[in-house]
This record gives structure tokens, C-alpha cells and sequence, in this order.
């Protein structure tokens, strides 16, 4: 018996700031058809999907980047992807910058069935970056302005045959954010990213950016015993180089497939989702292994404790 789902993931190249949502939109319509060319049922797009990513400048009046989050979604100018997805009965995930109704800002994903249908929606947990202004900066990050850390946690839904969860970017760097969905069974994680290959406040990781991005997925998708589907929004945008290296990565650590530019690009793998259990019911068997009344710092505390 397998149980397999074919997976995307959907790399883009840049999106300047000048690009309209509808050509942004276009974009996303031509990988979901590449992907359905290649029978994927699940297309995996970046973080912030929709727009350049614009934490890199800073407004004094956040009101003035409004034009940057979707308020509603699907949106008219959305509304296609929506469509050709439910037409293709290709699902998909996309990031996107979300402001409420009750003028909350969110950096968001959705996961969308093959009919059309929104099944789930997570909000980033872990936001990187900086409140305030640093001028002194070749350019922001200040996701901390832009963005509202969720309080909702990691959910897992039962989805495309199997248990999927969702991550965004800075999420993939931190154990907690796995093991939270490990623990509830996950069997995929999906997730999209932006990183910049220069990391401003310490450069000699610049060069590691690659090797980091790998880590940190292989092991949370090993220690977990799930797939990972990382993808990026890639390339030179508007100055700034940003990591492409999308991965699926197996319950095994390995990397099923990998794309080989920073522009938008394709790429799949047909992914058993009983794979995982080779590795949930043996050497990662959570209940039989797991020591949870010796982990209590964990949620204990936030920082290290020199005491
Ligand atoms: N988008 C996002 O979360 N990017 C961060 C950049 C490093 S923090 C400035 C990341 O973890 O990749």
C-alpha cells in the first residue's frame, strides 16, 4: 500500500516593486499549469507570493504599505488562480501579507484544495527582523514593524490524503516549529520563503545561507518523519540577492528534488506518505522515546537561563 501525493514546489524569481498583482497573478497561473503538465495535485508557492517583499523599506505611517496586504481572499485580482486551480483540480499553498478586518497584519499562508476551496490558513509565528528604522542598513528587514507574530501555533489539517502543515520562512530555522506538528502527525510541511543572502547583523553567514536553509529542513523533516517542501521567492529583487535552493525533501533527510535557478521554476516528486511511518514508528517512535518530563525549559522559558 502507498499513499502518494505529488508535490510541487513552485519557485518565483523576483517580483520588483513595480509588478502588478495581475502580472504577478499571471506568473502563478503559468507554474500551476507547468505543475499540472507534470501531475502534480498540490502546487507549494512562496512566502509572500503576491508582492515584492517589501519589509525592506520602511514607512513611518504603516498605513502608507496598506496597498501591500490583502484584505479579502480570494480577491478579484485573485480570483483567477482560484479558478484555474479548481479547473486544473490542482491544489495549491500561497503566501501573502494579510490585513483584517480588525486592522491586524499578518504574513500568512493558505492551503487550497482541488476544488478551489481555502482548508487552511496559518500565520507566521516567528518574526525576524527589526521594529524600527536602521538607516544605517543596506536595506530593512523589519518584518517586527510590518508583521504581528500569531499566537495560533502550528495546526496540522487532514488534507490531499494525509496530515499537512504549514510553516512560513524564519519558522523552518526553529526545532519547536516542527516537533509542534510532529507531534500531531504531520506527514508534509509546506513551506515558503524570502531570505536575503546577505544577512545584515552577521555577514559571515552570507556565505552559509545555502547550507543553513538545507540543515534546518533536512533535520526537522528526519527527526520528524515527514516530507518538507521548502520554496523561495529567489533572485535579485529590487537589489537585493535572494537565496533560491527550493527543496523537497523526504521523511529520509534526503533532498528528493531541488531547483537549479532563482527564477520561477518547477519542480516535483511523487511523495508516499507512508514513507514517514518508517521512521514515526521506529527510531523517532514519539511515545515510546520521547522524555517530555525532562524537556520542561521548553516552553518554560524564552532565553537561556545562565543560572
Ligand atoms: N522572511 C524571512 O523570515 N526571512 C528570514 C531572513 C533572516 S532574518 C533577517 C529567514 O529566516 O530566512
Amino acid at each position: 500500500m502507498s499513499r502518494n501525493l505529488h508535490v510541487a514546489a513552485a519557485q518565483l524569481g523576483p517580483i520588483q516593486k513595480s509588478d502588478s498583482r495581475t502580472e504577478v497573478v499571471a506568473r502563478l497561473i503559468e507554474l500551476l499549469r507547468q505543475a499540472h503538465s507534470k501531475k502534480a495535485e498540490l502546487v507549494v508557492f512562496p512566502e509572500l507570493a503576491l508582492t515584492t517583499f517589501f519589509p525592506r523599506w520602511f514607512v513611518d505611517d504603516i498605513t502608507e504599505a496598506d496597498h501591500w496586504y490583502e484584505t479579502e481572499m480570494p480577491s478579484k485580482v485573485t480570483q483567477p488562480l482560484f479558478d484555474e486551480a479548481k479547473k486544473l483540480q490542482v491544489g495549491f499553498c500561497l503566501g501573502y501579507a494579510e490585513l483584517t478586518a480588525t486592522n491586524e497584519r499578518f504574513n500568512t499562508q493558505i492551503l487550497v484544495d482541488r476544488s478551489g476551496n481555502t482548508v487552511a490558513k496559518y500565520r507566521k509565528v516567528h518574526i525576524p527582523g527589526h521594529e524600527e528604522h536602521e538607516p544605517d542598513r543596506p536595506f530593512q528587514h523589519a518584518e517586527r514593524y510590518y508583521f504581528t507574530p500569531s499566537n495560533e501555533g502550528f495546526g496540522v489539517w487532514k488534507a490531499f490524503g494525509g496530515r499537512i502543515g504549514m510553516m512560513i520562512c524564519n519558522d523552518r530555522r526553529w526545532p519547536e516549529t516542527y516537533r509542534v506538528m510532529g507531534l500531531q502527525g504531520v506527514e508534509m510541511i509546506l513551506c515558503g520563503y524570502n531570505t536575503p543572502l546577505h544577512y545584515v547583523p552577521d555577514p559571515s553567514q552570507d556565505v552559509l545561507q545555502g547550507f543553513h536553509n538545507a540543515l534546518v529542513m533536512q533535520s526537522g523533516a528526519y527527526q520528524n518523519g515527514t516530507f518538507v517542501v521548502g520554496v523561495a521567492k529567489g533572485g535579485i529583487e529590487e537589489g537585493v540577492d535572494g537565496l533560491a535552493d527550493s527543496s523537497i525533501i523526504g521523511p529520509s533527510g534526503e533532498i528528493l528534488a531541488k531547483t537549479v535557478t532563482s527564477a520561477d521554476e518547477v519542480i516535483t516528486a511523487v511523495c508516499d506518505l507512508d514513507w514517514c511511518n518508517n521512521y514515526k514508528n521506529t527510531l523517532f517512535n514519539f511515545d515510546r522515546y520521547r522524555r517530555p518530563e525532562v524537556y520542561g525549559r521548553i516552553t518554560g522559558q524564552r532565553g537561556t537561563s545562565l543560572d
